[in-house]
């Protein structure tokens, strides 16, 4: 009979062997850190996992590919940057994630994402598999033929790794519906065919799901408020800080407001605002998804009531909720500190790993309810899905259906998070919940399916 002392001592080594074969790749080092240091109890309840190199085999992609990118700007100079596609896991269906546009776009951050995604992907209890793409392109500035340039010469090399029953990418941090126009646009134009399933996030009018571009944000704060139902609260009346200002921030604001909530800030990597009469939903979506501006332009029309703090931190401001919806490691353990002396009740993370661990220890130490990403901003790829299923059918839902299956499926992730993190001797820790649930049933489909 193995222990869960054994296990850790297991998966030490493990982990050791991971560092050493994937130097310079920080961000994919934390992501894997952070989810093997939860898995020790169910490996010793399990021990079938641990005798077929399950964990090794979870950490290492099924597939890498790393691309050149060769583009024209409009004054005519050619550019060069690298495309990725890291197809982590299909044992639950086919590869499924974003794709991400921006300068610190690495490998290692791909493999982050993608593996995250993994687990992410099995909570949402539908048939997909983990991947994530993207580049390190920067949008910022650049025309919009300039971008259709890219997503062009990008999908010309990408096309050939993808398809609805392979690999299905989406949108991420500089990539929306804009984007996926011009990438589906291209892939169509390669293949000849009309295969609405190869990407999600699409046009309403083209094969898109209602309810996608506000899933991610919609389903975080549904993930809060089911964290604080659970505490005999609930979201009405609550002051909330919100990082970010794009799809994910601008959604969670949304619903925030519609559940009675009051979303106080907004930020970009310029700086936040801090408005007193919480934010006007309307102007932000005027600066940001019409003139693709930045928040600062928000304070300067807003009016006495908002200030925008150049370079500060959004986490300086005191709030009863936090929703980090900007980009990873956005939240420090001095960010941590502040928001604990301030009296937030919950952190439920819109980004992908925003909060760095130890600030997570900080919250858990201090009874914060803590909605880990995988979790928490499930929404985006489950809605995702629905998107495909629909396409599969030729068929378009109506926005109350999506959003009423978005809402069921939030609230079973929160209750299987919860149910498996009080089974495995966790009560309340959403953390080893979600790790140990999405583990479970990836670890076991791959159980079924051989050596693969
Ligand atoms: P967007 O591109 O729409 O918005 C990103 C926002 O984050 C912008 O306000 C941007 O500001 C800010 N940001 C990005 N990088 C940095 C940085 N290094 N420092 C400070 N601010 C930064 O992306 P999304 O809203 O789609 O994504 C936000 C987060 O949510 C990401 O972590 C993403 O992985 C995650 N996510 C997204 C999903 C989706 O469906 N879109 C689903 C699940 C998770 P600036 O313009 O100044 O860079
Ligand atoms: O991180 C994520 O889950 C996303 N960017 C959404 C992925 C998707 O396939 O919808």
């Amino acid at each position: 009979m193995t222990t869960r002392t054994d296990q850790q001592t297991v998966l030490g080594d493990i982990l050791a062997g991971i560092e050493r074969r994937n130097p310079a790749q920080p961000e994919f080092l934390q992501a894997v850190h952070e989810v093997l240091e939860t898995l020790g109890p169910v490996l010793a309840a399990r021990p079938e996992f641990a005798d077929s190199g399950l964990v090794e085999r979870l950490c290492e992609p099924e597939r890498q590919i790393v691309f050149r990118v060769p583009w024209q700007d409009d004054r005519g100079r050619v550019r060069v940057n690298r495309g990725f596609r890291v197809e982590f896991n299909s044992a639950l269906g086919p590869y499924k994630g974003g794709l991400r546009f921006h300068a610190s776009v690495d490998l290692g951050v791909v493999k982050f994402l993608g593996f995250e995604q993994i687990f992410k992907n099995a909570l949402t209890g539908l048939g997909i598999g983990g991947g994530k793409g993207g580049s390190d392109f920067d949008p910022h500035g650049r025309s919009d033929a300039e971008v259709m340039r890219f997503c062009q010469s990008f999908m010309t090399e990408l096309y050939r790794h993808i398809g609805e029953h392979t690999d299905v990418p989406a949108g991420d941090i500089g990539v929306g519906g804009r984007e996926i126009g011009y990438l589906f646009g291209q892939y169509r134009r390669i293949t000849n065919r009309w295969e609405a399933g190869v990407l999600t996030g699409k046009g309403a009018g083209w094969g898109g799901s209602l309810i996608r571009p506000e899933a991610t944000g919609y389903g975080n704060v549904l993930f809060a408020a089911a964290m604080l139902r659970e505490r005999g609260e609930d979201l009405e009346g609550q002051s909330a800080v919100v990082s970010g200002s794009g799809n994910v921030a601008i959604h969670t604001i949304e619903k925030l407001w519609a559940l009675g909530a009051n979303p106080v800030t907004c930020s970009d990597s310029s700086g936040y605002v801090v408005d007193e009469k919480g934010v006007d939903l309307e102007l932000l979506r005027q600066i940001k998804e019409v003139e693709r501006g930045r928040v600062d332009a928000y304070a300067a029309r807003r009016g006495a009531s908002a200030r925008f703090v150049p370079g500060g931190s959004v986490w300086d401001v005191p709030a009863d909720v936090a929703l980090p919806s900007a980009t990873q490691n956005e939240l420090d353990e001095n960010a941590a500190a502040t928001l604990i002396r301030n009296g937030v009740k919950a952190v439920s993370e819109g980004a992908n790993m925003p909060t760095t661990p130890a600030a997570v220890q900080a919250f858990r130490g201090a009874g914060v309810a803590f909605g880990p990403g995988k979790a928490a901003n499930a929404g985006g790829v489950a809605v995702s899905a629905l998107e495909m299923a629909q396409n599969h059918a030729r068929t378009a839902w109506p926005a109350r259906r999506v959003e009423d299956e978005l809402t069921r499926i939030m609230n079973d992730i929160h209750a299987t998070c919860h149910e498996t993190a009080a089974r495995y001797g966790a009560p309340g820790d959403y953390v080893t919940g979600a790790n140990i649930a999405g583990f479970e049933r990836v670890a076991d489909a791959m159980l079924a399916q051989g050596l693969i």
